[in-house]
């Protein structure tokens, strides 16, 4: 691991924590982070030439596996006609009439570079549209690093949100109320607390950023039917969901038409993408055409359109193959470790949706931010750490899902099923 550790020791001079973006460099999970030098497949490469089976997939992009062909060829041809114009092409509409065709509730939308800027201009739209202030958010639920976004709850449900983050002004946080995720009670009265006030809910349709956590029965329906009440604009944030969970997202799995989605990650098949998107009545309010100013140098950029329409095209032409492959490959490597952990007697709860899971190490179920607070983050630090040196890359916190790719094996499952075993064994 020397290589590594000179990169290291270089970056922690450059970026603070020697990171750039503070997940990478495994605070949770203690260790030091390999840099990785390259990707292929189903597997990443470190400066050391040690070789990893990746389970977190770039925070879920690679759906097809790393440096996929299509994908390679499409940016390859791309550059060659310059990176950037900052003017339209016929690249944005190619990509935008593949996500139009297969997620009905996109009327309209537009691209961003990523994630974060697609909350954020979502939020902003359904606060134009509605002339209210507050959203309302969830607990464990992440949708990136606006201000208004990295909000914790506040004392009671229907209170304001407390700051999240230094740098984050109580009066920004005031307007967010934070409320515990699979609990349909806890949106009422936060409506009725906030009567005529509430300008949007954003939720992660199926929760990501807390571990996997999926939605309770009816949950979802349930906010649909009181948004659509109470006038306010339901968002459903699909950056990890999208394309994931199922090719038309978590609205397609559950059947749920959000009046507004936000996309990334997958998208953009690796590179930079976000999108914001759905009714046209709301998404008009938009300049240049209406008075909400939103606006990104690098939007629609011509090589994420081209990884986005390799991607996503892929994934449109071989549907049925493609998802009945990730489950197939997510239920037996989620069992075969839940079998090693049952085996070491170690409790574990599996959730998963499709091909984004989290392995809990905890005896309860997990259905909201608080069950996944219970989890012995410890025994899943020693559990990382352990898988890591046996070459499989678990995303580096208790509080994320991991991804299958297209691109895994049956050879892949049956390794990380070994490597718990001897990892389990370590953890306990
Ligand atoms: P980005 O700004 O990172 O592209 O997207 C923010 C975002 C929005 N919504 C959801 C549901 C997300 O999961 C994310 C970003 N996800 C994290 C992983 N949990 C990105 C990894 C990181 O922060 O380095």
């Amino acid at each position: 691991m020397e290589k590594s550790a000179a990169l290291r020791a270089r970056a922690e001079r450059l970026f603070p924590g020697g990171v750039n973006s503070p997940v990478r460099a495994f605070g949770a999970v203690g260790g030091e982070p390999p840099f990785v030098e390259r990707a292929a497949g189903a597997y990443l490469w470190d400066a050391d030439g040690n070789r990893y089976i990746d389970l977190f997939g770039s925070w879920g992009p690679m759906i097809l596996g790393h440096a996929f062909p299509r994908v390679v060829e499409a940016i390859r041809e791309a550059a060659g006609r310059s990176a950037s114009y900052g003017a339209s092409t016929a690249a944005e509409g190619d990509l935008a009439e593949l996500v139009t065709a297969t997620w009905p509730s996109m009327e309209k939308l537009r691209f961003v570079s990523s994630g974060t800027e697609a909350t954020m201009s979502a939020i902003r739209l359904a606060r134009a549209f509605t002339g209210r202030k507050y959203v309302v958010k969830f607990e464990g639920c992440y949708h990136g690093h606006a201000d208004g976004l990295l909000v914790k709850a506040g004392s009671g449900v229907a209170t304001f949100g407390i700051p999240g983050s230094a740098g984050v002004p109580e009066e920004t946080a005031h307007f967010t109320l934070a409320l515990p995720y699979n609990d349909e009670a806890a949106v009422e009265a936060a409506f009725a607390a906030h009567q005529g006030e509430i300008a949007c809910v954003i939720v992660e349709p199926v929760v990501g950023n807390a571990g996997c956590i999926p939605p309770g029965r009816g949950y979802l329906q349930a906010l649909r039917r009181i948004t659509k009440r109470q006038g306010a604009v339901l968002i459903f944030d699909e950056v990890m969901t999208g394309f994931r969970v199922a090719l038309g997202g978590a609205q397609e799995l559950y059947g749920i038409c959000p009046d507004l989605t936000t996309m990334g990650k997958i998208l953009g098949g690796g590179l930079p993408c976000g999108a914001f998107g759905g009714r046209a009545e709301i998404m008009d309010q938009l300049a240049p055409l209406g008075p909400v100013y939103q606006a990104g140098t690098l939007s629609g950029n011509p090589l994420a359109m081209a990884a986005g329409i390799a991607t996503v095209g892929y994934l449109r032409e071989h549907e049925a193959e493609v998802y009945s492959r990730l489950e197939y490959l997510s239920a037996r490597i989620t069992e075969g470790v839940a079998e090693a952990a049952a085996a070491a007697g170690v409790p574990l709860t599996v959730n998963r949706v499709g091909a984004m899971f989290t392995w809990f190490f905890s005896a309860e179920p997990v259905r909201d931010f608080a069950g996944a607070a219970r989890a012995d983050t410890r025994c899943f630090a020693a559990f990382h750490r352990a898988m890591l040196d046996a070459g499989v890359w678990l995303p580096p916190s208790q509080f994320e899902a991991a991804f299958m790719s297209t691109a895994h094996t049956d050879e892949d499952v049956r390794a990380t099923a070994e490597a718990a075993r001897g990892a389990l064994a370590a953890a306990v």
